[in-house]
């Protein structure tokens, strides 16, 4: 018998995954299909927004345990991977979706600020609030060096004895007791895996006789050169932000200080008001899991700025929609920005219907724990989602409520 667990995906849930199975003793294999580091998946760039501001309270809670293990990361490598920023929620007043986020936030004491328009202009004179648009301020959010925090937490897992094999794409899983896994250079075997593989886990989970409704998008990531070199540098204490657009517009847009391309500021397209339940809902394939998509079927039908992909033809998808609509966006709301991309970088986004992640056991075999459909926002709780994926792994009750999660809500008639 080899190992304890093997976990394929070595992306940050996988990775921290394998980092919390690690410091539990567990014998872990971590396996990536491509030579690390690389830019082919969901994890990789240089930063991303940490953020308490969600509708949902299980998110906020997730993200208090989320914030104290980054920071014991932080120690534990000896590297620093947040930094406050604080983050600008800018949305049409009355919107469902930023009372909903505005109202948790205060139930669950998350620290903000309003900003009336006046104190705007005064506090942010870079950026045009649109007309109808109300700005709350979150102080404590900011950003994670997310490079440095993948490299972290590889790094701490084989301190722990963790070992990684990079560079080895998974051909077969077969489950049972002790489950085999195939890859182009090798068999191991192990009493339980994780399948963490972002936007490969529908093929993966295609070897275990299991669909689940997951999308993959592909995400072009665009950085904007300032007009005045640091107007919105984060020296210059510029806020990460979030700007929520009325539902039509099925997208919103977020961005983050410059910082890691001197003078370029990332300002791309965030996935949250993307409605696409409806038409998945309309294709009446929740009924069994295992018949989820018919041949042909879309669930992007509808209009939207969103780019499909499959993960392995995501460089061959020139979809530019998502860039015109940024363009637009930016000459209206940040004047000091040239609207015209200096530095375009891509990512891909795997999406559930309802946007909440897969945290759970496989339906038919126990032994097998999914993390999968992190839909554009994962990241930030890479140490929970570990931990909580650790937990499933090692037959433990987990630390929080998992039904969000659950496989069994894609049913269409729950038992
Ligand atoms: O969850 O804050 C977020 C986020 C920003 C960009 C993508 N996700």
């Amino acid at each position: 018998m080899g190992y304890e667990c093997i976990v394929i995906g070595a992306g940050i849930q996988g990775s921290f995954t394998a980092y919390h199975l690690a410091k539990n003793n567990k014998k872990t294999l971590l396996l990536e299909q491509f030579v690390l580091p690389h830019s082919r998946g969901s994890s990789h760039g240089q930063t991303r927004i940490i953020r308490k501001a969600y509708e949902d309270d299980f998110y906020i809670h997730m993200l208090e345990e989320s914030y104290e293990l980054w920071v014991q990361l932080e120690h534990e490598a000896g590297v620093k991977l947040y930094r406050q920023t604080g983050l600008l929620l800018m949305g049409p007043e009355n919107a469902e979706d930023l009372q909903l986020i505005k109202n948790s936030m205060q139930r669950n004491k998350v620290p903000s600020v309003v900003l009336e328009r006046h104190e705007f202009s005064q506090h942010i004179p870079s950026v045009n609030l649109t007309s109808g648009n109300e700005a709350i301020v979150e102080t404590s959010a900011g950003i994670l060096y997310a490079d440095r925090a993948l490299r972290a937490v590889q790094t701490v897992f084989q301190s722990h004895g963790g070992e990684i094999k990079d560079g080895e794409k998974v051909i077969n899983i077969e489950p049972g007791d002790v489950i085999t896994v195939t890859t182009d250079s090798g068999t191991y075997q192990a009493k339980n895996l994780v399948i963490t593989a972002g936007p490969w886990a529908k093929t993966l989970l295609s070897h275990t006789g299991l669909q689940l409704p997951l999308k993959v998008l592909k995400i072009n990531v665009c950085y904007w050169k300032e007009k005045v070199p640091g107007t919105y540098s984060i020296k210059n204490r510029f806020p990460c932000f979030i700007q929520l657009q009325p539902k039509e517009a099925q997208h919103d847009i977020y961005g983050l200080p410059s910082n890691e391309y001197p003078g370029l500021m990332k300002v791309s397209i965030l996935d949250n008001n993307c409605d696409i339940t409806e038409t998945w809902q309309a294709s009446n394939d929740f009924v069994e899991l295992n018949l989820l998509f018919p041949p042909g079927f879309s669930p992007l039908a509808k209009a939207s700025i969103w780019s499909e992909t499959e993960p392995d033809e995501r460089d061959r998808q020139k979809d530019r929609r998502d860039i015109d609509a940024l363009s637009s966006y930016i000459s209206c709301c940040f004047p000091g920005l040239v609207p015209v991309p200096a530095v375009e970088e891509s990512c891909m986004y795997t999406v559930t219907p309802d946007k909440h992640f897969v945290l759970d056991r496989h339906p038919a075999y126990s032994n097998i724990v999914i993390g999968a459909g992190f839909s554009g926002h994962g990241f930030k709780f890479g140490p929970v989602v570990g931990k909580v994926l650790c937990e499933l792994s090692m037959g433990q009750n987990p630390s929080y409520d998992l039904s969000p999660f659950s496989i069994q809500r894609f049913r269409a008639n729950p038992e």
